[in-house]
């Protein structure tokens, strides 16, 4: 397969300028390519990953990526898919994004490599020096407002009346083109890709770069993600899934993919993972003859979470997510099991009732609502089915103490295969 089919298989193509030519192009010799992601926030989020990936795939093809950070852009505000005017960001702000963004940037491409190494740079470089009675003078002649209005992200706008569109955004698109422009002249750059939405900006620089050097360029876009329910992807009731383990703990992260719904785990472990062909369908065999092994999401959240945030990381998440069902606690950082605990009932006892003597086990599992009553507790002990921070306890005279308790106020209790609780001492 080549890069082209390869994509295409994955279901990575929305559209394409010329797909025949741009195949013979990439399989003829190296081909220098870019993206560009604007630092909205001071971290990328999962919508980012598919074009920064799609980057990686194309770099394990042999090609050349570039990524842009949108120093410049990032300041204006691209209108493309927004239905509102942006507010601006101030300079402290965009700084500091930029910062963040680099870093994750960065993590995703080789940059060492001998043959054909990334690079990342910022268009704010080659933007920021530029007079505006210049641009206009040396790019503004080359685009005709008649075909500016005509693009998707300025007539929804301009269909709003109430809205509107500054003149500011309207620009936008001749900033991104004058980066395909640059880039390819600077970089033989030939190949630019993004998202769905950013198909108008993309044609609009190979537009300009036909007319000021004489050259083909080509577009190359992939699909927006949509999820099977018609909610959403990556966003959760807590707000978008980020790629920063500050906004979006690793074990929210992994627990968002394994979560994701049946119909789209193997679209998403193609879309968003480097398993190969022969892989993915023996997964999809799985999936449609044993779907509640879950094999295929727990492929795709090791894979995703591996990529981003390293093994070491995911291997605690993965430890994370089993404890909830009858894993072992050892190891557990606070952080990780005060998010566990916010996944099950959660019951506040004082202190003082851990002192001394200590408190009951079958009085603390009724009180803890794991049993009916205190004599059905003392059964359940009886019966083998109870366990206290993960070990199981068939005493039915056992107490707890305030040395029992995990980093010194909670208990997780059990009782059967899945029935769990965490108690708060306070
Ligand atoms: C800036 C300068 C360029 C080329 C591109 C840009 C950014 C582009 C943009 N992209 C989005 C962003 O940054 O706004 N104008 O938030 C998103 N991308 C990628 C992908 C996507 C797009 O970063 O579809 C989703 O992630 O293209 O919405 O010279």
């Amino acid at each position: 397969m080549d890069i082209i089919e390869e994509l295409e298989w994955r279901g990575l193509v929305a559209d394409c300028t010329d797909r025949d030519e741009l195949a013979k192009r990439l399989s003829k010799e190296a081909v220098t390519l870019y993206c560009g992601f604007d630092p909205t926030a001071d971290s990328l989020h999962i919508g980012s990953l598919v074009p920064l990936l799609a980057l990686r795939r194309f770099q394990q093809f042999g090609h050349q990526p570039i990524v842009v950070a949108g120093g410049a852009t990032g300041s204006i505000g691209d209108p493309s898919g927004k239905s509102d005017e942006r507010l601006l960001l101030t300079h402290e702000q965009l700084k500091a994004n930029i910062e963040g963004v680099k870093k994750q940037l960065a993590a995703f491409l080789e940059f060492e490599c001998k043959t054909n190494p990334a690079q990342l740079v910022d268009n704010a470089d080659w933007t920021a020096p530029l007079s505006f009675l210049n641009v206009l003078r040396d790019y503004g002649k080359h685009f005709k407002v008649n075909a500016m209005v005509a693009k998707e992200s300025v007539r929804a706008r301009m269909e709003d009346r109430d809205v509107g569109i500054s003149y500011t955004e309207f620009s936008y698109m001749i900033l991104q083109a004058l980066d395909f422009d640059h880039l390819c002249r600077e970089h033989r750059c030939e190949l630019q890709i993004g998202g769905s939405d950013q198909w108008g900006n993309i044609t609009a620089g190979i537009d300009l770069i036909h007319r000021r050097q004489n050259r083909q360029a080509f577009g190359l876009t992939l699909p927006l993600i949509t999820n099977a329910d018609g909610s959403k992807f990556g966003k959760t009731e807590a707000g978008a899934v980020w790629l920063d383990a500050a906004r979006t703990s690793i074990y929210q992260f992994y627990q968002y993919w394994v979560r994701v719904d049946d119909r789209d785990v193997i679209r998403y472990l193609k879309y968003f993972t480097f398993l190969q062909r022969d892989e993915v369908e023996q997964l999809a065999k799985q999936h449609e003859a044993e779907p509640h092994a879950r094999l295929a999401h727990k492929f795709l959240a090791k894979e995703v979470t591996e990529l981003v945030h390293g093994e070491a990381a995911t291997i605690e998440a993965i430890r994370a997510s089993e404890i909830l069902f009858g894993g072992d606690l050892d190891g557990i950082t606070e952080a990780t099991f005060r998010e566990i605990a916010g996944e099950v009932p959660t019951h506040e006892i004082g202190r003082d009732r851990f002192g001394g003597e200590g408190l009951w086990l079958p009085e603390l599992l009724h009180e803890a609502g794991l049993a009916s009553s205190r004599g059905q507790a003392r059964k359940d002990v009886k019966g083998g089915g109870v366990y206290v921070n993960s070990h199981r306890i068939d005493d039915e005279q056992q107490k707890l103490r305030l040395n029992d308790l995990l980093f010194g106020k909670y208990l997780l209790l059990r009782r059967g295969k899945r029935n769990y609780a965490v108690v708060l001492a306070c």
